[in-house]
């Protein structure tokens, strides 16, 4: 494989600062030496910078820096598209609201190359806010609720392709808002929250959905969100909430995606480095990252204690 990774500094998506130091963790945590010794190719295209434009004011007096939300999304979308020809792109993020653009663009990828899209969610959340039904403001919380066309979104780049709710699987949840659970409740988004997990496994669930996106040679991007994982395991996130993935759970799922080969793109996102351990989430997300592109229990390197 050739990975494209693609620096997202996104720190507007929510209030707490420190997610624009995410690309250079995972960087320093050595992703892309990672990467290259399971015999991949990689290039690093650098941090992007949000395009500049201006916003008619939210309705919603909560919503939290829209302008900047809505110029990482443009040049998110833009970044997809010019990379997914080429490669597989691994968006290091910066927080969750990135993923309006990337997936947005990966979507518009998957139209014009005549495939179907699918969409993995491993959060605690289901991110399916609009600007509208926020109680946060934190635009972090809706980037499901542009990529699937709901409404309210207007300041955002027109979406070049919607993408389908029976196409989506959110694996990890266990605080979904009040506003979400209505309109997922109704819906036919795959849903796996943490008590499905426990009792099924999250082996289960994972490869019913990866046979649907098999069965219509779909493409599939993941988009791993820091506090899917326990925060236990991985501390470095702003919005952290108890009873969460293993650090074997995750594993099991990435070499699971790893062994479909369906993976086609990839955020890491919610880092935020100022909230670390001495680095062990950032390594963890990297470590996690080598598993989906194939590394397996016996290759994992011991890490050195320096
Ligand atoms: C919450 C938090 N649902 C909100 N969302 C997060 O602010 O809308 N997503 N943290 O990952
Ligand atoms: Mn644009
Ligand atoms: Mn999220
Ligand atoms: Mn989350």
């Amino acid at each position: 494989k050739h990975c494209i990774l693609v620096g997202a500094p996104v720190d507007c998506g929510k209030r707490r600062q420190g997610c624009l130091m995410g690309p250079d963790a995972y960087r320093t945590a050595g992703i892309a030496e990672a990467i290259t010794k399971l015999g991949h190719t990689v290039e690093d295209l650098g941090n992007l910078a949000p395009k500049d434009v201006t916003v008619a004011t939210p309705k919603n007096p909560l919503v939290h820096k829209l302008a900047e939300n809505v110029g990482w999304t443009h040049t998110l979308m833009d970044a997809a598209q010019e990379t997914a020809p080429r490669g597989m792109p691994i968006f290091l993020g910066g927080d969750h609201a990135l993923a309006a653009g990337t997936v947005a663009g990966m979507a518009a990828h998957a139209q014009k190359m005549g495939r179907p899209f699918f969409a993995l969610w491993l959060d605690a959340h289901s991110d399916i806010h609009t600007p509208d039904t926020t109680d946060s403001g934190n635009l972090h919380g809706t980037p499901v609720g542009y990529v699937t066309g709901r409404a309210g979104f207007d300041a955002f780049p027109p979406l070049p392709a919607k993408v389908e709710t029976q196409n989506i699987c959110m694996i990890g949840l266990r605080s979904v808002d009040e506003a979400e659970h209505a309109v997922l409740a109704g819906g036919d988004v795959e849903l796996v929250d943490m008590r499905r997990i426990d009792e099924e496994g999250i082996s289960t669930p994972l490869k019913a959905f990866l046979e649907r996106v098999a069965a219509v040679d779909g493409m599939l991007h993941v988009s791993l969100d820091v506090d899917f994982l326990d925060p236990s395991v991985a501390p470095a996130v702003g919005t952290t909430v108890p009873g969460g993935a293993t650090v074997r759970e995750g594993h099991l799922v990435m070499e699971i995606l790893s062994d479909s080969d369906l993976v086609t793109s990839l955020d890491l996102v919610e880092l935020n480095p100022f909230l670390d351990d001495r680095g062990t989430t950032a390594n963890l997300m990297v470590d996690l990252t080598a598993s989906l592109l194939g590394r397996r229990v016996f290759d994992r390197p011991t890490r050195d204690k320096k």
